[in-house]
């Protein structure tokens, strides 16, 4: 048993102080930049499961920085927002101090683990040096016109009493803490991510990305291509424009509906309806857009009283208001045609309007109440007989407009927090809104006594007068801060960029050194946060590189996720199941080498896998062996480490650890003798794996320098043709042995060492053997009478 605490301390601290990992411009070497998802230093501290991307992403940095690459691997905190909050306010602790004890409880775990951080690159979203960067390119957004002020109907979460992007509510519940998320009517800022829909897409193209995780970012943008279409209103001279991907079905249009807060909905309303129809618009717009757009909820909706002029029939249909139609979405009113939309139809047979077939299903097919797909035109004038396909674009072209719709929204970038960026404006009764010149960032977080959300739609800053008021930038007069603070979102839009050059204090990041590392090379992560913090990232990218601020369009070349690990009793790891493993308790048993290789050994990168108590133990003892290891100055060079350096440095590539760890175990246990010459190379390669170990026994033989700056171990080809095969020994045709014989053996060396293996010749005694069948390489049998 080796001493792992004495060892993995000793070189850590020196690590530390040679710089060991330190990343640097100007060696003329090619770059990696390897990424790992910044954690959250939360009040539990890390926990097993973030030990596997640090460690994956470890072992490919050890890997390629072997490999003569100048690797960048650095890391951060990502401390504003809503957990670290939460857990102040739980806790009773001002949340700048809690985060800053559960950043140096983190850091600590952390540097237990002996991963290849650049510590000299660490960043930290609070800090005033790091988030003034964060607001100079909000301001720069502002700038462009790409972050606006706006009042909507917003999600709007009652346990954290903020409001929510889109993106944070999951299933209508928000994204944090779980509760069902409300509809509130608010001043907001969003930032314009809509203008970049097309471009989010199309970039996607390129991006050597889990294919589920590409498809997850189109669905959320979701691209429709369709037509608009406008309907004149009948005895008015406003119109309703409608978008539908389906103008095909404009004959089959027999009423329309305005999403209840539609603009036009107060114009048009007939004096008689109007008590009615504004009673069911404010029981509509406080209802989540899950509720009112599920197709199995009953349908319900009022008429308006007024009339709209189908352009293609000139028929006057009835103009309805119904929850199932979103203000949100594409012009925020439909052409119904019952006849082919399930919704649509539903909700005609419930208030007996016309449903009108428009497109003849193809024979053969079982006819369907509600026909969605495609066929031939039918009741539609002169396009009659006119495959769908072919309609769509004529009635586009005679009736309206072709137009391209996204599902994605703007990003409401406003938080009624405390603990997140001030946003870097000012309210100035002359001049508006007006930008906090660079000089005068970072806007500071002031300190507060007071820091709970106070539920009434205004952040606690909103409270702090001697903050709030302030002078306008531009005119000197009288003005206000912006009292909301930006989502927890922001400080990681960008982090990537800032590891480029962290200390900065005149720009952002310096262009050249932008230039040498980035893109990110190889981004490993969990699969939550597909369409928040790896979409917003994206945008925000994009948006930089038009500003001429950055030269590449994307941020991360290579996304590689992984799975989770499950507690010993195969449950997901819960603090209320009692089956949370902890690293810290680990590492003190069996140290840091161990839990590194034991988590990659449980099983494939991207796989589930269980803790197993006893796997652990298997791993510390093939550890154990390597410690006391004695190279055998006499053992012969053995082939077999060149097809170990082949398989070790493929699978690293392809991120397969856990067949890396076995290919160790087994070398070692074919090839129990081995020179040193050999030892050393088998040392080199598990160095990524078990950094401390390696480096000790590094040392033991001899060597002044760190084993993790050594030259990775070289392939020669020519050894891995194989010089021996195993092959069945058959008497009868029934296998008695296998023997090792020489590649392209005789049929007489093969019998002569086939006929030595005691199973064999104890059923050819006192028989004659009358014919042998020897197939080179293959089986040798021996016919016997
Ligand atoms: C007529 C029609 C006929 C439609 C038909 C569909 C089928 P996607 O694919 O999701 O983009 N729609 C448009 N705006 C809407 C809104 N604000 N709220 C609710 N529904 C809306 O869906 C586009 C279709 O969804 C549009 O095409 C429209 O209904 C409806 F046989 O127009 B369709
Ligand atoms: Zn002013």
């Amino acid at each position: 048993m080796y001493d792992h605490n004495q060892i993995d301390k000793k070189w850590q601290d020196k690590w530390l102080a040679d710089g060991t990992y330190s990343a640097k411009e100007g060696t003329g070497k090619p770059k990696k930049l390897v990424l790992i998802e910044f954690p959250y230093p939360s009040g539990f501290g890390l926990h097993c499961g973030h030990l596997r991307p640090f460690a994956a992403g470890d072992v490919y940095s050890r890997f390629f920085r072997m490999r003569g690459f100048e690797v960048m691997y650095p890391m951060g905190w990502d401390a504003f927002g809503l957990p670290a909050e939460n857990y102040a306010i739980k806790m009773g602790v001002h949340p700048s101090k809690s985060t800053a004890e559960n950043i140096a409880n983190a850091k600590r775990q952390v540097q237990a683990w002996g991963m290849s951080f650049d510590w000299s690159r660490e960043i930290n979203t609070t800090d005033p040096e790091y988030y003034r960067w964060t607001q100079w390119l909000f301001l720069q957004f502002f700038k462009a016109g790409l972050a606006f002020e706006a009042t909507g109907h917003i999600n709007w979460c009652p346990k954290d009493k903020t409001g929510l992007a889109n993106e944070e509510v999951i299933d209508g519940k928000c994204e944090r803490c779980g509760t069902l998320v409300e509809k509130r009517e608010m001043r907001q800022w969003y930032l314009k991510i809509t203008a970049y829909a097309q471009k989010l897409l199309d970039g996607l193209k390129d991006l050597d990305w889990p294919e589920s995780v590409k498809t997850q970012q189109e669905n959320w943008i979701g691209r429709s291509e369709g037509a608009l279409i406008k309907f004149p209103v009948k005895g008015s001279a406003e119109s309703i424009e409608v978008f539908t991907t389906r103008p095909d079905t404009l004959f089959g249009a027999t009423y329309m509906v305005l999403a209840p807060d539609h603009e036009l909905v107060s114009r048009m309303t007939a004096p008689g309806r109007k008590a009615e129809v504004s009673a069911y618009a404010v029981g509509a717009v406080s209802k989540t857009e899950m509720e009112r757009t599920a197709l199995d909820k009953e349908k319900s909706g009022v008429f308006t009283g007024a009339y709209a002029i189908n352009p293609a029939t000139e028929e006057e249909i009835p103009v309805w208001i119904a929850d199932y139609v979103l203000s949100g979405y594409g012009t925020g009113a439909i052409m119904a045609v019952p006849g082919h939309d399930q919704r649509d139809h539903e909700f005609a047979v419930k208030y007996q309007l016309p449903i009108r077939k428009v497109v003849a299903q193809p024979a053969g097919v079982k006819e369907e109440p509600v026909y969605a797909g495609e066929g031939t035109l039918v009741n539609s004038g002169e396009y009659n007989f006119m495959p769908t396909s072919e309609a769509r674009k004529h009635v586009t072209a005679d009736f309206g407009l072709p137009k391209v719709q996204y599902k994605l929204r703007d990003w409401v970038f406003s938080r009624q927090r405390y603990w997140g960026e001030p946003i870097p404006l000012v309210h100035c009764a002359t001049c508006g809104v007006v930008a906090v010149p660079d000089d005068q960032l970072p806007v500071r977080l002031p300190e507060v006594e007071k820091y709970e959300p106070t539920g009434t739609g205004e952040s606690p800053l909103a409270a702090m007068e001697s903050w709030v008021n302030t002078t306008c930038p531009k005119c000197a007069g009288p003005a206000r801060r912006e009292t909301n603070v930006m989502p927890q979102w922001a400080g990681s839009s960008w982090y990537y960029l800032r590891y480029s050059d962290p200390n900065n204090n005149a720009v952002f990041a310096d262009r050249a050194k932008l230039d040498y590392w980035q893109p990110v090379d190889v981004y490993f992560g969990g699969m939550e946060h597909t369409t928040l913090h790896l979409l917003y990232s994206r945008f925000w990218n994009l948006f930089l590189q038009d500003q001429g601020l950055i030269s590449h369009k994307e941020p991360y070349l290579r996304r590689v996720p992984h799975g989770i690990i499950l507690g010993p009793d195969g449950e997901k790891m819960s603090k209320s199941l009692g089956n949370v493993v902890n690293p810290d308790e680990v590492v003190a048993q069996y140290g840091a080498d161990t839990l590194r290789m034991y988590e990659m050994f449980l099983g494939p990168h991207n796989g589930i896998v269980a803790w197993t108590n006893g796997g652990i133990v298997g791993v510390r003892k093939f550890l154990d062996r390597i410690s006391v290891f004695r190279p055998d100055p006499a053992a012969a060079p053995v082939p077999a480490i060149h097809k170990l350096i082949k398989k070790v440095s493929e699978d690293i590539e392809s991120f397969k650890f856990n067949t890396c760890i076995s290919s160790f175990m087994e070398f070692l246990n074919n090839n129990p003798a081995l020179n040193q010459e050999d030892f050393e190379s088998v040392l080199k390669l598990m160095a990524p794996f078990a950094p401390h170990l390696t480096e000790d026994r590094w040392a033991s033989l001899g060597h002044g320098t760190s084993i993790h700056l050594e030259a990775w171990p070289v392939l020669d080809e020519s050894k891995l043709v194989e010089t021996e095969v195993t092959i069945p020994v058959q008497v009868m045709g029934k296998i008695r042995a296998t023997i090792v014989i020489r590649v392209g053996a005789s049929e007489g060396e093969a019998k002569e060492l086939a006929l030595r293996e005691p199973s064999v010749s104890q059923h050819v005694a006192g028989k004659e053997i009358v014919k042998t069948i020897f197939v080179p390489n293959r089986l040798i049998n021996f016919v016997t009478r």
